[in-house]
């Protein structure tokens, strides 16, 4: 097995678990597959699927006649489907059920919803219930999606090459589309499906006019093509000064009206093209790229822009809030806040705010966003990365749920107690139909997708927390085992205890204790907590870290930057004081003594050491965990894995052995007792540099 499979690993149950099933999966009903590209796409998986697993395929039938039916249709399609009066108007457009039932005298599974979309859905989730042994009798299952557009960001460029991407070059490729269609394209359709993700934004945000011309679209169209049987809308990431670049005009203001005529035609001849096309992912005056401030306009003023052209249409504009701007001596993590709160309320209905998880940049921790909860009149949508650009690439292996939860699960208190940043991005909180989260893909074209095995997990419980995100990480975990590895309780316990503590385990060996940004220059991987030299002060870690003699942490209360005052209270209370922050994000709020007296009974530095010796111990830790698995997991996968986690275990030591070196050369502290002293010297540390590495 080489990884290729994802979630759509159809390989044969063990064979008590064949003999159960088989009995209720011996015919498939479903009205329509014929016409229908959707209802043929699920008859193909449902075959293929159960014909896997149970090493039997189903018969398909024209209509219920026996034990062991699948029915899978809509009330409309199916008078059996209505006669069972099933409460469909609770499942919305994309929602479904699973019923274990009974007709005409014969009892069986129906599969029921209001959209083919719906039922493909179901489809999946019933394959799901096979993949994790979940009985299938008396099953009943009703599911609707809390968030509208769930989507993958694709940091992909022209030439193939990936931002940020660590898994070979872009899966799209540009060069021979439209006319081949890679079966690629068709498998990543299916598993984006299978775990709810509608809509995919196929170009870097960092983004190039060239994707806006006839040639290209024709390119995202025949990819559209491809993906809308499986419901994935095709969005693009537009570049604000296209009018100028590839429309011939010299100005890109939004209030120019030749500008604003460009966009609605350019608009025109995308819909012509792809009639579903979702809308414009756009990052404007961030890191350089163009915007509407170049023309002394806001981001609201950029954004409408956009959104003018689309509505007719019915698209949307996703506009980004990462935004910082040079020479601001602003706190960084303030600034998106500063530039887009002011502007609640200016937003057409069509536009949505996108915004990273956390207030700098998908650091391994970071508290969550003080934007989400403070723009009640704007829909915001989530922005996490599933690439692990600073959580060491597809190498390391750190399970993104926990992290996901976290944020999700976060309390902003913005309207009271319960308005966790879930509940302003499923638009609960505030009242928005307009709802959407992105991830910003770990995909490329490596046999395996996505670099590794336990990346695909990343993948997966992005989408499965997207669809809800009050989904537990643990309960995805258990499933994505089972789906991905095999049921054997030994390999889900201890498969589980390694997902669980990986994240925590590179927020320790890497940025413990509230720490963020103290990566090398550019690729992001390793450490570099001592470079202080770059040109803009915010891209330096000792920006972010202000270690000296006297102590270490950025000091953001009111005597310092004062960002806690961008929450609620009493979230702001709880930042601004030392006493309440909680370790894992305590210098991130403040910068306190060396000896500060830690609640372990250790002082900081004594702490931050044991921090980094119990990242190291974690991976170790894990790496044993998973050789003891040898005689459970195929030589393939297995081989890779422990061979990752080698280079982890070492890696980890390195962050480790480095940081140490260097902020004891800071505090000039002597090591606690029994603590080992760093392999090597702080500048064989930072002397090391890579000519290459991936996705930069
Ligand atoms: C940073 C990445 C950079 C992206 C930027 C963004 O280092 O490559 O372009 O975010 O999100 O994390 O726009």
């Amino acid at each position: 097995e080489d990884g290729y499979d994802l979630w759509l690993r159809y390989q044969p149950l063990e064979a008590e678990a064949r003999e159960k099933y088989r009995p209720q999966l011996r015919q498939l009903v479903i009205p329509g597959s014929e016409q229908s590209p959707t209802l043929k796409a699920i008859e193909g998986e449902l075959v293929r699927g159960v014909g896997g697993l149970l090493k039997r395929a189903p018969g398909v039938s024209a209509g219920v006649n026996g034990d062991g039916f699948v029915l899978v249709a809509t009330p409309k399609a199916s008078r059996d489907v209505r006669a069972q009066n099933f409460p469909v108007h609770k499942l919305g457009e994309e929602g479904y059920l699973v019923r274990s039932t009974t007709i005409r005298g014969h009892r069986g599974t129906v599969v029921a919803a209001n959209s083919e979309l719906g039922l493909l859905y179901g489809s999946f989730h019933l394959l799901r219930l096979l993949q994790t042994r979940s009985a299938l009798e008396g099953v009943s299952i009703e599911s609707r999606p809390r968030i509208g557009l769930r989507l993958l960001n694709h940091w992909d460029n022209l030439d193939r090459s990936v931002e940020r991407g660590y898994a070979g070059q872009s899966i799209w490729d540009w060069w021979n589309l439209p006319d081949v269609l890679d079966p690629r394209y068709t498998d990543y359709a299916r598993a984006n499906a299978a775990i709810g993700i509608n809509g995919t934004v196929l170009n870097n945000v960092n983004a190039s006019a060239d994707s806006l011309t006839p040639r290209y679209l024709a390119k995202a169209a025949a990819l559209a093509d491809v993906f809308r049987p499986y419901g994935i809308r095709v969005y693009l990431s537009a570049r604000f000064s296209a009018p100028v670049e590839i429309g011939g005009l010299d100005t890109a203001d939004p209030k120019d009206p030749d500008v604003q005529r460009w966009w609605a035609h350019k608009a025109d001849e995308i819909y012509r093209l792809i009639p579903d096309f979702g809308g414009f992912l756009v990052k404007a005056n961030s890191e350089g790229q163009p915007g509407p401030q170049d023309y002394g306009r806001s981001h609201a003023e950029g954004a409408n822009l956009l959104a003018r052209a689309l509505n007719p249409h019915g698209g949307v504009v996703m506009w980004r809030a990462f935004v910082y701007q040079q020479d601001n001596p602003e706190d960084r993590a303030k600034q998106a806040y500063s530039d887009f709160v002011p502007l609640d309320g200016q937003f057409d209905d069509n536009v949505i705010v996108q915004v990273k998880n956390g207030p700098i940049d998908f650091q391994p921790r970071e508290p969550f966003h003080p934007m989400f909860g403070a723009m009640p009149k704007t829909p915001l949508m989530m922005e996490f990365q599933i690439t692990k650009e600073y959580l060491g690439f597809a190498s390391h292996l750190a399970y993104l749920g926990p992290m996901y939860e976290e944020v999700l699960r976060a309390d902003t208190f913005a309207e009271g107690p319960g308005s966790t940043v879930a509940k302003v991005i499923d638009g609960s909180l505030h009242g928005h139909q307009l709802t959407g989260i992105a991830g910003v893909a770990n995909i490329g074209s490596d046999r395996d997708w996505t670099g590794s095995t336990f990346n695909q997990a990343n993948w997966y419980v992005f989408g499965r927390m997207a669809w809800n995100p009050q989904t537990g990480a643990e309960e995805v975990a258990r499933d994505w085992l089972k789906i991905t590895f095999s049921n054997n309780p030994v390999v889900l316990t201890t498969g589980q205890d390694m997902l669980r503590d990986s994240r925590q385990a590179v927020v320790d060996y890497m940025t413990p204790l509230g720490l963020a940004h103290l990566m090398a220059t550019g690729h992001h991987y390793g450490p570099g907590p001592w470079v202080s030299d770059l040109a803009r002060p915010e891209w330096n870690p000792a920006y972010y870290h202000r270690a000296d003699k006297n102590g270490i942490g950025f000091d953001r209360t009111s005597e310092g930057s004062n960002a806690v005052a961008q929450y609620a209270d009493p979230v702001a209370k709880r930042f601004a004081s030392r006493s309440d922050v909680g370790d894992d994000l305590l210098l991130w709020f403040h910068h306190l003594p060396w000896d500060y007296p830690m609640t372990s009974g250790r002082d900081l530095w004594e702490e931050l050491v044991h921090r980094y010796d119990t990242g190291v111990a974690e991976v170790r830790e894990m790496r044993a965990q998973w050789q003891s698995l040898e005689p459970l997991i195929d030589a393939e996968r297995f081989d890779k894995t422990a061979r990752l986690l080698r280079v982890q275990e070492r890696e980890a030591q390195w962050w480790r052995d480095a940081s140490i070196a260097y902020f004891q050369s800071v505090s000039q502290r002597p090591l606690p007792e029994g603590v080992a002293p760093p392999a090597h010297s702080l500048e064989h540390y930072q002397a090391v540099k890579y000519p290459w590495a991936p996705g930069h």
